[in-house]
């Protein structure tokens, strides 16, 4: 037998044991959990970006986060206007489940309509824990930049896991809604936590009315001609301030080297607003069409809503998912991202979007839900909806009504099928009831105020003459 036979046999194994040794002694570091920037923007419609198909307005720094990101065409609020959607993101809970149906300082109940509608809270309550704290317990430095409206004295941010707040609410008249502000505070605390996992949640004030931009960037949209419906300047003006901002952080996040272990999330908390008043006369603050109607609506122009997420390493860039998905998903998504575990206990009705985010394209889920026993303005009245599929069922409770959709065949809400479908309709309204139930919903009574009232017009009053 030759030695040479031996030596290889031999060096081998001592190659292995010394690679054991050295990994004994040296045990590999844990990934550092990701950075997560989190854009929540106020009002913005479905379409209100260059890639979400507008012509009119432009937002080339969005637009390239879109293209290194995921992008959810079929994403929705959870609620058509502000407080309730911001409240689900915080809890990981429908509106309904929470009692938080309604905007902070909505439209109570009211002796002139036809339903006495339901109180709700107004303060997200303490004992939720939001998606803040559970990041804040998992080691991240949490960051609030800008608008709250879950909670007033008591039930304010730095009570629900924000270790630091800037609400910086714009005055009448601010031209930037506050943005540059915000941005500057929110990249000053990115800077300042460079060195460990950070949250900044950017809740821009914009492009919520009043409408306020600065005059020359107004100017250059005035020159613009309108496309497809969208045509207010400072409407535009104030998407492109928003779009300045996003660049900014991008660019600190590249400066800082953090952009490919950053999480950016881009998401608005309802639809767009289509009409504003100004002066004695209403315009077009934004165009959601194909999609009908707009904020406060329950057709998909008032729910529908941008969301963008870029995982670096795990979502495919420039990638699309068209499964539907809801402000609640965004709890345990954060969760799974930064490798913590889940609290089905709190994120009850939302549902990680990982399995989508690494490229899958179903989520186990029969249907989403809404639910505004309220009125709001000449804009809504008290009703609830349901997405099931193709599927989509509105429910006036008003009077019983309900109107019947197959958003595939016809997105835009305009062929009502529930005379034409009577089983299907009902089959989905029983469907809405029972999930009502299963979340304790409430609901709007009868308004005996109003039919006292009512009563007291019918009747001749004595002692007047005819
Ligand atoms: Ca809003």
């Amino acid at each position: 037998m030759k030695p040479t036979r031996l030596i290889w046999p031999v060096l081998i194994l001592g190659a292995c044991l010394t690679l054991t040794t050295l990994s004994a002694a040296e045990p590999a570091q844990p990934a550092r959990k990701p950075n997560i920037v989190f854009f929540l923007i106020d009002d913005m419609g479905w379409r209100d970006l260059g890639c979400c198909s507008s012509t009119f307005y432009q937002t080339p720094n969005i637009d390239r986060l879109a293209a290194g990101a995921m992008r959810f065409t079929d994403a929705y609020a959870a609620a058509a206007l502000c407080s309730p959607t911001r409240a689900s993101l915080l809890a990981g809970k429908y509106p309904a489940r929470l009692h938080f149906t309604h905007i902070v300082g909505g439209e109570k109940a009211s002796p002139s309509r036809k339903l006495k509608t339901a109180d709700w809270i107004q303060n997200l309550p303490l004992a939720e824990v939001t998606f803040a704290e559970a990041l804040k317990e998992g080691g991240y430095a949490t960051g609030h930049f800008g608008k709250w409206h879950v909670g007033g004295p008591g039930f304010t941010p730095d009570q629900q896991g924000f270790d630091v707040t800037v609400e910086a609410t714009p005055a009448k008249d601010h031209q930037d809604k506050n943005v540059t502000q915000l941005t500057d505070a929110a990249i000053a605390f990115m800077r300042a936590h460079a060195k460990e996992p950070f949250l900044a949640y950017v809740c821009h004030h914009t492009v919520h009315v009043p409408y306020e931009a600065d005059e020359e960037l107004t100017e250059t949209y005035r020159k613009k001609a309108p496309r497809t419906g969208q045509n207010h300047p400072k409407m535009a003006a104030m998407i492109e301030t928003l779009d300045q901002s996003v660049r900014r952080v991008l660019q600190t996040l590249d400066e800082l080297g953090l952009a490919e272990n950053t999480v950016v999330i881009f998401t608005s908390d309802n639809g767009g607003l289509r009409h504003v008043k100004e002066g004695t006369q209403s315009v077009t603050a934004t165009d959601n069409s194909p999609a009908r109607g707009g904020k406060a609506m329950l057709y998909e122009g008032g729910t529908r809503v941008p969301l963008i997420i870029k995982w670096p390493g795990v979502t495919r860039p420039g990638s699309t998912s068209t499964v539907p998905v809801i402000s609640m998903d965004l709890y345990p998504t954060l969760l799974d991202m930064a490798g913590l575990p889940p609290r089905p206990a709190q994120h009850l009705d939302g549902l990680s979007l990982a399995p989508l985010l690494h490229g899958g394209d179903t989520l186990n889920r029969a249907a989403l839900f809404w639910h505004f026993p309220h009125y709001h303005s000449n804009v809504a009245t008290p009703m609830g909806s349901l997405r099931a599929g193709d599927w989509k069922l509105i429910e006036f409770f008003e009077d019983n009504r309900v109107e019947l959709y197959n958003l595939k065949d016809d997105f835009s809400e305009k062929r009502n099928l529930a005379t034409e479908l009577p089983e299907k309709a009902a089959a989905l309204q029983q469907q809405l009831h029972n999930w009502r139930a299963s979340v304790g919903a409430l609901m709007p009574t009868a308004n005996s105020d109003r039919a006292a009232i009512m009563d007291v017009k019918a009747k001749p009053q004595k002692g007047k003459s005819k």
